[in-house]
């Protein structure tokens, strides 16, 4: 399964990894708008594609099991356990069982994926994940007939989660996904970026990633795959079902009660900063067949 998809950004569309590593040295260095518009190939709808920096992509966060700030994930995830890391697998599948890590992914090839994350507050980076098809995995546990949905839980270790301690939700937080759509090609279980593991505020050992989807259906630090027969609960959803749908497909047309969702800030923009147009399923519209004849406004 190593097809590319159209929307599927490649290193060969952005500037060389290494420039991006480094990318606030060589502008201090450079120091010429010259030299950053060359960094900088053009788009048709949405700019800039280049991936975010290391440094934003694990500074700036949502990881509410320690605290709501954007940075406090980073001051406090690194107590966080990851090893050993075991992942239950139950439900409606021939192989349900305790999997150590590294048994639930041998022999899945691993693929870099550059997707956009959008987050539902209207903000979004650009993360060069590596992981492995979802549906891989769904495979090799031998999903059932019955199974319709696929629900995901994350990590409790109240002792280092300030969040867990302060109750800021209900956790342990939980989410899912129509069976169709944890199916789908461009759906992800990541364990690393930028070629590196993830760091424990990306949602280390292991997380998912749905890029048409708001940022908060990417579960992270997962220790608990069910297939199921209902629609799982989905944290955000059970906080403020008015607000948070299940589906929460990224839709520029589907504003959020308190907020538009027609465009985004992308972080670390920096010089070149400013609001991006959303684009329908964040740009992955080839997900587009999986919500034929459903009322995207209603399921939102
Ligand atoms: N367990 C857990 N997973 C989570 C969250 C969370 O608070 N707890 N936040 C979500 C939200 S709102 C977003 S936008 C993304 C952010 O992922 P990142 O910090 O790796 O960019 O993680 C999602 N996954
Ligand atoms: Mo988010």
């Amino acid at each position: 399964m190593a097809q590319r998809w159209t929307n599927d950004l490649t290193w060969a569309d952005v500037t060389p990894k290494e420039l991006w590593l480094n990318r606030r040295q060589i502008i201090a260095g450079a120091g010429g708008l010259g030299a950053m518009a060359l960094a900088r190939p053009a788009q048709a709808q949405q700019e800039p594609l280049q991936p975010n920096t290391l440094e934003e992509i694990q500074g700036y966060n949502n990881f509410y099991e320690f605290g709501y700030d954007k940075a406090d994930p980073a001051r406090y995830a690194g107590e966080m356990a990851t090893q050993p890391w075991t992942v239950k697998v139950d439900g409606l599948v021939d192989n349900p069982g305790d999997y150590a890590l590294d048994d639930l992914l041998s022999g899945i090839e691993t693929e870099e994926r550059i997707y956009r994350l959008r987050c539902v507050e209207g903000w979004s980076m650009v993360i060069p994940w590596n992981g492995v098809e979802l549906a891989d995995v769904l495979a090799k546990v031998g999903v059932q007939p019955a199974a319709r949905f696929v629900a995901f839980e994350t990590v409790v270790q109240p002792e280092v989660m300030p969040g867990v301690q302060a109750g800021v939700l209900d956790f342990p937080y939980v989410e899912g996904l129509r069976l169709d759509e944890a199916m789908h090609p461009l759906a992800i279980l990541a364990t690393g970026l930028y070629g590196e593991p993830l760091a424990n505020q990306n949602g280390a050992p292991i997380r998912l990633v749905v890029p048409w989807k708001y940022g908060f259906k990417s579960i992270k630090s997962i220790v608990r795959i069910s297939l199921v027969e209902e629609q799982p609960p989905a944290t955000w959803n059970l906080t403020n079902a008015t607000e948070y749908g299940f589906y929460s497909n990224v839709n520029p047309e589907v504003d959020h009660p308190r907020w538009s969702q027609a465009t985004e800030r992308r972080i670390g923009g920096g010089l070149f900063s400013s609001r991006q147009p959303t684009l329908m399923f964040n740009g992955y519209e080839e997900v587009a067949s999986l919500y034929e004849g459903m009322d995207l406004t209603e399921n939102f």
